[in-house]
């Protein structure tokens, strides 16, 4: 058979083999049962028709053992159901700690992405072979959806926040992905294909030309332009806190909670500074929606996650 009549997508990333034994092992259980069903009904209609000569003296009134039996079976499948897909589900929807970092920006009607070193592409991913990948996507407008069918991965992109995608291609080749939410009129062309490259093809395809700044570096310089350093430089005893370190971290917040400084809080913190407010601190902090697109945002952020506690900058860690 042709690939393009193939019953599933190829297997292409670590967790498509699993995913698929378990789908199968759900419909597997559905049409057994299903079927096993269908037949009984069939056979006891045929055998107990009008007219048919059976003993009906004395029907059972019940029987303990067929009612455990009946309702344990399908209680331990059921279980075992549950458990097998919460640990895939896990699994899928927590990226290694070291996974490589991509930037996502769907917009009517594109996919624009960017590599950590910041060379961009559009309607291509490139990725190599065996390595963890994280996608960080928003969109610009209304709802989208990432979708990488042999891969085994979909996730809603949104717009006003940030969501995540991982995962690690097994299979060097051109795989295809989609937008899979209705977008609008030319929600179909939003397409693109994923090229799974060995890590020396993939790191001479990002030598090559067109490369950008890195997005921490573009941010740095937005960081400034924008003169957040006005409150929140450090050693100040500034009027904003210090911002080095902060990612991933707890913070308190003024009238109790805590809060983990993730890609969506510095979001939150830089459009809607009013929202949670840092112990300790006023609301001083002007919002700064509509002065910085989704692309300066993502900058911006890359160059928080990228200061150290030591105070190291971007260009002195390379
Ligand atoms: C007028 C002073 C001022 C400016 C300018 C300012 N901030 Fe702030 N920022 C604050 C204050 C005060 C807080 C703490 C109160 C709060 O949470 O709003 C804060 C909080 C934050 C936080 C959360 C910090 C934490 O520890 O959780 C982030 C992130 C942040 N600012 C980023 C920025 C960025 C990026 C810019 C520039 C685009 C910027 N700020 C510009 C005063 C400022
Ligand atoms: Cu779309």
């Amino acid at each position: 058979m042709s690939p393009e009549f193939a019953l599933m997508p190829e297997q292409a990333s670590s967790v498509s083999a699993e995913y698929d034994a378990l789908l199968f092992t759900e419909i597997g259980i559905s049409v057994f049962f299903g079927v096993g069903i269908c037949l009984a009904i069939m056979f006891l209609a045929w055998r107990y028709r009008a007219g048919s000569e059976v003993d009906r003296s004395d029907p059972p009134e019940g029987d303990m053992r067929l009612e455990l039996l009946w309702s344990g079976i399908p209680l331990v499948i059921a279980l075992g159901l549950f458990v097998w897909s919460a640990k895939l589900f896990i699994t899928m929807r927590t990226a290694p700690k070291n996974a490589m970092e991509l930037h996502v920006i769907g917009k009517q009607w594109m996919w624009k992405i960017q590599h950590p070193g910041g060379k961009r592409e559009i309607n291509e991913l490139h990725v190599p072979v065996g390595k963890d990948i994280k996608l960080v996507m928003s969109s610009e407008d209304v709802i989208h959806d990432f979708f990488i069918p042999a891969f085994r991965v979909k996730m809603d992109v949104l717009p006003g926040r940030y969501s995540m995608l991982w995962f690690k291609p097994i299979r060097e080749g051109t795989y295809r992905f989609f937008c899979a939410e209705y977008c609008g009129t030319s929600h179909s062309k939003m397409i693109g294909r994923v090229v799974v490259q060995s890590p020396a093809d993939y790191a001479s395809w990002l030598s090559g030309g067109g490369n950008n700044e890195p997005p921490e570096v573009a941010g740095k310089a937005l960081f400034e332009s924008f003169r957040c350093g006005t409150c929140h430089r450090e050693g100040l005893t500034g009027r904003g806190p210090v911002l080095d370190g902060l990612f991933g971290k707890q913070v308190r917040l003024a009238g109790g909670g805590m809060v983990v400084a993730d890609e969506n809080y510095l979001r939150e913190s830089i459009l809607d500074p009013g929202g949670k407010i840092v112990e300790g601190y006023q609301k001083l902090m002007p919002t700064y929606r509509g002065q910085i697109g989704e692309e300066g945002l993502m900058q911006l952020i890359a160059y928080l996650k990228s200061i150290a506690p030591d105070g190291k900058q971007p260009e002195e860690k390379r």
